[in-house]
Order: structure tokens, then C-alpha cells, then sequence
């Protein structure tokens, strides 16, 4: 296995006996950007740290100050599906999406700290661990993969699928950047902790159990302030049609300035993708599991990574950073429903295996 650069991850055992597995994504200027070698080694760490009696409990963090992660390194990507047409974006989506599905399953606690910046890739990585996802007042969680010509995946879909009212639905389709309250209230996160305490909680957790460093350091959350839209959210995102969607944003914009930003995210997405994310968040709704949900991720992720929009978007979005993607159909109204439809046809689809 290629190892990585400079350490692109960090692992340390912390406290008595080594007791404590620190997890560190340590790509900092890259906003800690998963590449795929990181969620290789990751992925091999867990294995190794799970049959390893020693080890009692986890903690995933991210260097620099401004947050856990970015998403998964969607240049390296891009890149590949443009050199040798996305052999090796579906070793990377498969191996990140068993790591997601991995952490779901993990036989320690796990402590994540969704300080600052976590979306996508970093939201798969933390999201769907049990009773030790941390949330600050830096928190900003989101999934913005519509933006870029992609759907929400990492069992993001799955997550979406589940919330409150039109919650997911508003954030799997503008992106909407989720505050520490939002995020519990959402389901993405458990408890919230002041970040000026995340120093002692970090240094807490080598000697202590992580339930009981939690129960002790956290603190009420904030409102979440969705909350207070929840009235004009749940009424423009009821149903499955996105231009419906859009009318009802439109006409619920005077009154609610939330509403008139929500109708410009969605229209400066791929319109692909906003079809394709609202039928992902219908279908994961009735994923028994998480597996199941991602299964499907793949296969519709697997469409998307190798369509235009996507290297498109990665383009416009983040190597060029022109922000001006120019997507292919470029309206809803242009979008065929078959072509939808098609993302999501078993048949000749990517199956992705347990292994
Ligand atoms: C939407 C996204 C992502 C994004 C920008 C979007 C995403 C992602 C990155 C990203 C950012 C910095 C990097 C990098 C990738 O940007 O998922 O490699 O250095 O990972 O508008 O979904």
C-alpha cells in the first residue's frame, strides 16, 4: 500500500497503557480533505485499534483551526475520472463509504469533533457514530455535494432521508450550512461543548470514560435556528418535484428571506443533481440499513462522478474557483426524467461489496 506524503493522518495512543486512539486528519491547508490514501490508512488503523484490547476508546479530530473536514478530496477524484475514466474514483468512493459504514459499527466509543468546518466526506466519517459526536459554536455542517454536480452520499442521504420534516430535504438541496443547534436538532450530532473546553476534553479523554467526560463538559445547545422555519421549510419542500419546490420557495420569499437564499442555492446547483438528490432522499427513506442506503450512494455516485456536471463543478467550485459552473442540461425544466431515473437503474449499476 502507497503510504502517504506528510502524514496526511496522524495516529498516537494517548493515557495510561495507550488507552486512548487518537485519530488527527492532518491535512490542514486542504481543510483536512480525505484523500483516498488517508481513508486507506484509516481504515486499516480501525481494524487493527478494534481487535487491540488495549485500546478502549477513539477520538477522530482535524488540525489547523478551521475545522474536521472538508469533504473527500474530489480533485484527486476529478482527476482521475479525467485520466483513466473513474476506475479509481470507485476504489475511493468504495473503500470511504466501508469506512463510513465502519464507524457505524465501531466496538469502542468514538469521540468526533465536528469543530468548525465538516461536510461531506467529513460528515460521512463522524456522523454516524453513536452517543460521542461533539458540536461547538464553530460548527458548521453541511452537505453541499449538489453544488458541484454530485449527490449527497457517505450515508449523507441516509441521514438526510431521516430528519425532521423538510429538513433534509433543505439541506441535501441548498447545502445549507448547519450551526452547532441544527446539527443536534438534525440528528448529525449528539452533544455540544464550548470549544474554549475542547483542550480538556481532548486531555480528559486519556484517562477517563468518554460518557462520563461528555456528560461532565457539555452544555445546553444553542437554539437551533431552523427551528423558527420550520413552518415555510416544511411547506416548500413537501412533495418530490423540484420545480414545484422552487414555486413554493419563490412564493414564500417575501416573508421569509430564508427562503429567496434557499431558491438561489438550488437554482445555482447542477440541475442534475437536485433531481437526483430529491429521488436519493425518496429511495434512502425506505434503506433498511445504512449499508443499504449507501449501496445505493454508490451506485447513483458512481453516474454522477464519471457525468460531466461533476468535473465540472469540481472545476468551478474548487480547482478554478471561477464559481461559475456551466452545467449540462442547464435548467430543470431541461432535466429528462429518464435520465434521472437511469442513475438509479440497477441494471449495469456499481455494486458496492463488503468485501
Ligand atoms: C461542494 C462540495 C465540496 C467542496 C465544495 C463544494 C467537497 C469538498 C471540497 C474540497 C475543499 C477543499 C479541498 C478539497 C475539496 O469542496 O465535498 O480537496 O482542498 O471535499 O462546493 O461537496
Amino acid at each position: 500500500m502507497s503510504g502517504t506524503t506528510a502524514a496526511e493522518v496522524l495516529f498516537d495512543r494517548r493515557g495510561p497503557g495507550g488507552r486512548l486512539g487518537v485519530i488527527t486528519l492532518n491535512r490542514p491547508r486542504r481543510l483536512n480533505a480525505l484523500s483516498h490514501a488517508m481513508v486507506r490508512e484509516i481504515a486499516a488503523r480501525l481494524e487493527e485499534w478494534n481487535a487491540d484490547d488495549a485500546i478502549e476508546q477513539y477520538l477522530l479530530l482535524g488540525a489547523g483551526e478551521r475545522g474536521l473536514c472538508a469533504g473527500g478530496d474530489i480533485t484527486e477524484i476529478r482527476d482521475d475520472v479525467l485520466a483513466t475514466g473513474g476506475a479509481g474514483a470507485g476504489r475511493f468512493f468504495a473503500d470511504e463509504y466501508r469506512l463510513d459504514a465502519a464507524t457505524a459499527e465501531l466496538p469502542k466509543p468514538c469521540v468526533a469533533l465536528m469543530d468548525g468546518v465538516t461536510f461531506g466526506g467529513g460528515v460521512g466519517l463522524s456522523a454516524h457514530g453513536r452517543g460521542g459526536r461533539v458540536v461547538t459554536e464553530r460548527s458548521s455542517i453541511a452537505m453541499p455535494e449538489a453544488a458541484i454536480g454530485f449527490v449527497p452520499d457517505v450515508g449523507g442521504a441516509y441521514l438526510l432521508s431521516r430528519m425532521p420534516g423538510g429538513l433534509g430535504l433543505h439541506a441535501g438541496l441548498t447545502g445549507a450550512r448547519l450551526g452547532a443547534g441544527d446539527a443536534i436538532a438534525t440528528g448529525f450530532a449528539d452533544v455540544f461543548v464550548p470549544a474554549d473546553a475542547l483542550p480538556e476534553l481532548v486531555r480528559r479523554l486519556e484517562a477517563e470514560a468518554a460518557d462520563a467526560v461528555l456528560d461532565d463538559l457539555r452544555r445546553p445547545a444553542p437554539e437551533p435556528a431552523l427551528a423558527a422555519e420550520r413552518t415555510w421549510i416544511d411547506e416548500a419542500y413537501a412533495g418530490d418535484d423540484p420545480l414545484e419546490i422552487l414555486e413554493r420557495l419563490d412564493a414564500l420569499a417575501a416573508a421569509h428571506p430564508g427562503a429567496a437564499t434557499a431558491a438561489e442555492a438550488i437554482r445555482a446547483a447542477s440541475p442534475t443533481s437536485i433531481f437526483a438528490t430529491l429521488e436519493l432522499l425518496r429511495r434512502n427513506r425506505e434503506a433498511p440499513t445504512l449499508r443499504a442506503a449507501l449501496e445505493l450512494e454508490y451506485r447513483v455516485g458512481m453516474r454522477l462522478a464519471v457525468a460531466e456536471d461533476f468535473a465540472e463543478g469540481v472545476r468551478a467550485m474548487v480547482v478554478d474557483k471561477d464559481r461559475s459552473p456551466r452545467w449540462r442540461p442547464g435548467s430543470l425544466e431541461a432535466v429528462r426524467r429518464e435520465d434521472v431515473e437511469a442513475l438509479f437503474d440497477p441494471r449495469g449499476g456499481a455494486t458496492l461489496d463488503w468485501g
